[in-house]
């Protein structure tokens, strides 16, 4: 019997107790262990951003837990006089528990739409509050039902008004039930990631939202250093909570829930106040991989402002954010055909083209497109292509798109998570248009992407290059830049435009209608445009910059770097994805009856 009990426990704490030993692994990689450092958490540690929202965090949790203790407190006081109702009481206490939190997170948003509510930290202390009250609540009334009501009657009896009685007599002989939720409480919110995702909007990231970004960027050993912080962190709050409860002394509980906060606010003491004049601030939701944080530093130094980064990684996601109306960004990066969508919803600004004198080192072959005539509305950023990269010692040359079909890599294939670029690779096959609207098409299309499901390991948008660099797939549809930085760690990895054709994208620079910030998303984009900046863009993220002038500056190597700038009939072979109209609803149907069959 104790063996299964000790497998159980195995199978619960395995993948932490591989978090907690990664985190002290010297190498980069998951697959293997290269010595012990601290190294990464130093880097964790050292990380702004993260300190900010780490901050955002424990500013939620501890509003959080002030306002739903008190709550819970006095709702665990009110239903001692239920009687009859109790169990009517009951119930509407456990659903907030028990609703999934999706359904929870989605409803909020909308609740808080309807209202005229602006996302932000308020929407996410109310969303906590909102979900912990119910756990307060519960935990406070299991200490009051042992209280004795004598007692309380008596003080009363002596004289004492009911709220002096309360607090006199009845609050300290509850206070450990009342601090047992408090720590409870406190771990929830610092904990939450799904709801507070929908209802965080610009400016209130936490630490869980900051984490899960981190992981689309790229998966950084230092990720595994603050999820062990926050691991030790919460486990010490809840024994705290669970010893109170039990009846442990204060005493006792005190010292793991003054560790439990030490440690989330440690990183504080280290940190070197908080970034340069934080009330200028600027909104920047653009796709992952697109640009560093070392020139976010150059441009919040330069202008005394902190920069909110938010990231997507398609354009789908961003346009449905936008278009649900309250999120405060001030730049965006749309590719060509969302653009054409924005600018006929309204949802763009005009740009002060004045105010952008950089504008002249753009080529102008990315000038003046039918997407946006005159650039009455955007600033071209980064094109590229979409094709595959692939582990030429496991799978030899590659030329054609068939090979991600091919059943002899089965498990071993990646593609993107984004419909037009996976019903772009079967139509090309297919020897047609990526921008057909022709519904027989794209039927076609949708058999061929079910058909290959079962081969394909994962659909992944955000960093399927590390998938293919860490050698779990071997082939992997996606866009360009990332594959280049690939190449460079691993000179077994090629990238291919298949001779089929491929995707071509244009992803500029916008600025959203209702930007609170205009003129400082202006002075942003002129900053992009600069030829020494728009050259470290090029060079960081391996995009292919339209500035002729940063193209100059580009080392020679990265300029004949053909993942980065294809030669071009490889360019000529490519098609431009452009808006498809009403059919956008089609493909949106498809690839989610694709993905969920
Ligand atoms: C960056 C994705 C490239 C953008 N993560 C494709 N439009």
């Amino acid at each position: 019997m104790p063996a299964v009990a000790a497998l159980v426990y195995l199978f619960l704490y395995a993948p932490l107790l591989v978090l907690v030993a990664f985190s002290f692994n010297s190498g980069r990689l998951a697959s293997s262990w290269e010595g012990f450092t601290l190294a990464w958490y130093a880097q964790a540690l050292a990380d702004e951003r993260l300190q900010a929202s780490l901050r955002t965090s424990l500013a939620v949790a501890l509003a959080t837990t002030a306002i739903s203790t008190a709550i819970g407190t006095a709702a665990a006081m009110g239903l001692r006089r239920a009687g009859r109702t109790r169990a009517g009481w009951d119930a509407f206490l456990a659903l907030p528990i028990l609703v999934p939190e999706v359904v929870l997170g989605a409803s909020l948003v909308l609740l808080f739409a309807a209202v005229g509510l602006r996302l932000g930290m308020a929407t996410v202390v109310l969303a906590h509050v909102g979900f912990s009250i119910s756990y307060a609540t519960v935990v406070v009334r299991a200490r009051a039902a042992s209280l004795d009501p004598a007692l309380e009657e008596a003080a009363m009896d002596l004289g004492a008004s009911p709220l002096r009685a309360f607090f006199a007599v009845t609050l300290p002989a509850l206070a450990p039930g009342v601090l047992a939720a408090a720590l409870l409480v406190f771990a929830l919110s610092v904990d939450d990631y799904v709801v507070t995702s929908f209802v965080a909007g610009v400016g209130a990231t936490t630490l869980p939202v900051h984490i899960y970004s981190m992981v689309k960027s790229g998966v950084s050993p230092a990720i595994n250093a603050v999820s062990t912080l926050l691991l030790l962190s919460t486990s010490l709050l809840l024994f705290a909570a669970w010893a109170l409860e039990q009846g442990a002394r204060m005493r006792v509980a005190l010292a793991p829930a003054v560790l439990g906060i030490a440690i989330l606010a440690a990183p504080f003491a280290a940190s070197r106040g908080p970034a340069a004049a934080a009330d200028r601030v600027l909104n920047v939701y653009i796709w992952s991989n697109y640009i560093a944080p070392q020139t976010l530093r150059k441009f919040e130094q330069r202008h005394q402002v902190r920069v909110n980064l938010d990231l997507y990684d398609t354009n789908e996601a961003m346009l449905a954010k936008v278009q649900s109306g309250n999120v405060d960004y001030d730049i965006l990066c749309p590719s060509n055909y969302p653009i054409e969508v924005l600018i006929a919803q309204g949802l763009l600004r005009p740009l002060d083209l004045s105010a952008l004198p950089h504008l002249v080192n753009v080529d102008p072959a990315f000038l003046d497109r039918p997407y946006d005539r005159g650039n009455r509305f955007s600033v071209p950023y980064f094109w590229g292509t979409a094709g595959i990269a692939y582990r030429r010692s496991k799978v030899g040359p590659v030329d054609s798109w068939a090979a991600m079909w091919d059943p002899r890599h089965r498990g071993r294939i990646l593609m993107l998570d984004d419909a037009r670029e996976t019903f772009g690779a079967a139509l090309k096959i297919l020897g047609a248009s990526l921008n057909t609207t022709d519904p027989a098409l794209l039927a076609r299309a949708q058999r061929m992407l079910l058909e290959q499901k079962p081969l394909v390991r994962a659909y992944n948008s955000s960093n399927y290059e590390d998938v293919l660099l860490s050698g779990d797939v071997w082939l992997a549809q996606g866009w360009n830049g990332q594959f280049a930085r690939a190449i460079e760690q691993d000179p077994d990895i090629a990238y291919v435009i298949p001779k089929e054709g491929s995707s071509l994208f244009l992803d500029s620079l916008v600025i959203p209608i209702g930007a609170p910030h205009p003129e400082l998303a202006h002075a942003f984009i002129d900053f992009t445009l600069e030829a020494e900046i728009a050259a470290e863009i090029c060079a960081t993220m391996r995009y292919s910059t339209p500035n002729a002038a940063a193209v100059r500056l580009l080392p020679a190597a990265l300029r004949a770097n053909p993942a980065i700038f294809p030669p071009p009939d490889v360019v000529a072979r490519a098609e431009l994805l452009e808006d498809v109209g009403e059919a956008v609803v089609l493909y949106d149907r498809l690839w989610t009856e694709v993905k969920s069959r």
